[in-house]
């Protein structure tokens, strides 16, 4: 956040049909009740909140593709998401989007290339969700919101916000990955994307890599944005996903991540995806996220 005096304004995004595992829905819910406000009052932090709403969604009623599932409701949830990203945007807000399954960022991200010119991304997650209906395993669309924001998949999704990508591939940091399709390893390699993984984590050590995507994502853009999946985390410190991948970040290197980039200030918005409470250990996963809100606000040790 580039100043101090930034209202924060969360946006709760209670929607899990870009994913085949049910539950991401209460996300925001436990996130709230492990104490986030308590958190930004403590940060003395202004800040609002308010949900994207929409019509309860009937789980059968799934028309389309199986490429493609729920794309509809996709398409209605991102598009109510884009819109009110853009406004609070263009007013000077720091947006902070709580999903909600990882699909959101299509809509978060097409809200905000309509505010910025040129927009980085810091994705930090155990996938790399660069997957198009021609590529997909699973049909799946939170597998595919980093691809639709970069101007690939179906044109129902990438016309979302109502602009063509205005994000270069270059400005676009993976942190975290360690289950990468092989389409999706295609895509990075095409387009040049960054997408530093646990091995190169384990070898150049957190601090190093996240001082590149810091470098990488800032260099010539008006704005970076942070896309954070649960599930970059190692599922021992925080169970709360459906699909767990072993060997993921920890407990330290999540909160370095996040330290370094409140000292870079460099952000303009973020959002937090895939806490699925249902597999949570208590609230230990949701306290756990309040704690990286913490420090991405510039809650310090000392
Ligand atoms: C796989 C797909 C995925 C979770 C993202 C998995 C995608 N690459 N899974 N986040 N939890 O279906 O596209
Ligand atoms: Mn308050
Ligand atoms: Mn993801
Ligand atoms: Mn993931």
């Amino acid at each position: 956040m580039k100043n101090p005096n930034t209202p924060v304004s969360i946006l709760t995004v209670p929607f899990d049909l870009g994913a085949s595992q049910r539950g991401t829905r209460q996300g925001p819910e436990a996130i709230l009740k492990a104490g986030l406000v308590n958190k930004l009052h403590a940060l003395q932090m202004k800040h609002t909140l308010q949900e994207i709403h929409f019509p309860p969604f009937i789980e059968e009623s799934n028309s389309s593709s199986p490429l493609l599932k729920h794309l509809n409701e996709n398409i209605m949830v991102h598009s109510k998401l884009a819109d009110e990203v853009y406004r609070l945007s263009k007013h000077g807000a720091f947006p902070l989007i709580l999903g909600g399954d990882h699909s959101i960022a299509i809509g978060t991200i097409s809200g905000l290339r309509k505010h910025h010119q040129s927009l980085g991304i810091i994705w930090m997650d155990a996938h790399s969700d660069l997957n198009t209906p021609l590529t997909t395993p699973s049909g799946n669309i939170h597998g595919m919101s980093l691809a639709v924001n970069l101007g690939m998949g179906d044109p129902k999704l990438t016309s979302i916000g109502g602009m063509k990508s205005s994000i270069n591939p270059k400005n676009v940091v993976i942190v975290g990955a360690r289950s990468i399709d092989y389409g999706e390893r295609e895509f990075i390699r095409r387009e040049g994307i960054t997408c530093y993984t646990m091995h190169d984590i384990d070898k150049l050590g957190m601090a190093y890599v996240m001082q590149e995507a810091i470098r990488i994502s800032s260099s010539g853009t008006d704005g970076v944005h942070l896309s954070f999946d649960i599930d970059s985390m190692d599922p021992q410190i925080a169970p709360a996903t459906g699909t767990p991948v072993p060997g993921g970040l920890s407990y330290r290197e999540a909160h370095l991540a996040m330290e370094m980039l409140y000292e870079s200030s460099i952000l303009t918005s973020a959002e937090i995806v895939e806490n699925n409470p249902m597999f949570d250990d208590g609230e230990r996963s949701s306290e756990l996220l309040v704690g990286l809100i913490g420090s991405l606000l510039g809650e310090r040790i000392l």
